[in-house]
């Protein structure tokens, strides 16, 4: 059984807290006013009414940290060597004004450059995923460990299909060119459009990787840790460690990890 630390309970809180109004304005969505960031990039009253929530409840609870959020940027914490959190408030707009109830909430703690926690909470299925660095990755009261699927031909990927405003014309190609050479040699590919809670699923054993460019750190902090903490590899495209900084993600477990990389590079 996990014991959850002090960290983990303030992250759940400030996530729980911020699901209530998001799961009042899920299917009100026409009443909602939207704008946009880009000409298919998103942005509604749940996004920032939500943001506003996990930040006052985080900064309650650790008043010295600094912030790092979707939708309202950096704020420095009281000491420029103190934590900082990092948050998107709600992961996977585009999902939750189509009424589509696949969105998350991630929360992570950068400490000097390093994730030292992370959270992603779904809250239509009330699923907690939580990791600490050093301490493994879980589901609720659940120990996670990534898939133990060793071939492609049997394994399910998540990944992310660009879309207007993602990305140039030439990343567009790039992208089905991958789509065609890992398709024809695995057993399913998904697009989900929440990246943290793919994430969370590879971490989770359920999907056996996942890939997608262009991701923003808010995205991808706490499933970073998610996945490293289940057992799992992350990188960029080139296998270097830098996921992080790029934006660019390949995560899978270890077995698979260098065969999807292969056949996305081939
Ligand atoms: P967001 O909902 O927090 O903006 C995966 O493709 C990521 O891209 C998602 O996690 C999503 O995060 C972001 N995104 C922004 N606009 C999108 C769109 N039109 N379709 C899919 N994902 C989008
Ligand atoms: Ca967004
Ligand atoms: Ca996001
Ligand atoms: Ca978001």
């Amino acid at each position: 059984m996990a014991t959850r630390s002090a960290l983990i309970n303030v992250m759940q809180k400030a996530s729980t807290a911020a699901s209530r109004g998001m799961l009042r304005d899920f299917g009100e969505t026409e009443n909602l006013q939207v704008s946009r960031k880009g000409p298919a990039d998103f942005v509604s009253r749940a996004d920032t009414n939500a943001e506003r929530v996990i930040k006052a409840e985080l900064h309650k609870a650790r008043p010295d940290w600094g912030f790092l959020m979707e939708e309202s940027g950096e704020t420095a914490g009281a000491d420029s060597d103190a934590p900082v959190w990092i948050v998107d408030p709600l992961d996977g707009t585009t999902n939750f004004l189509h009424g589509i109830p696949q969105f998350a909430i991630s929360i992570a703690v950068m400490d000097k450059g390093v994730i030292t926690a992370g959270s992603v909470f779904d809250p239509i299925r009330n699923e907690l995923f939580y990791a600490e660095r050093g301490q493994g990755a879980y589901l609720n009261e659940r120990r996670l460990r990534v898939s133990g699927r060793r071939h492609m031909s049997e394994s399910l990927f998540g990944t992310g299909i660009p879309f207007l405003g993602r990305g140039t014309e030439d990343d567009h190609k790039q992208f089905i060119h991958e789509l065609s050479n890992v398709m024809p040699r695995c057993a399913g590919i998904r697009r989900y459009g929440a990246a943290a809670l793919d994430m969370a699923w590879v971490a989770a054993g359920r999907l056996d990787g996942f890939w997608e460019h262009g991701l923003q750190i808010w995205d991808i902090a706490a499933g970073f840790l998610l996945v490293r903490e289940a057992g799992g590899f992350v990188s960029d495209f080139a296998s270097r460690d830098k996921a992080l900084e790029t934006g660019d993600v390949v995560t899978a477990n270890p077995t698979l990890h260098a065969e999807l990389l292969r056949a996305l590079r081939s």
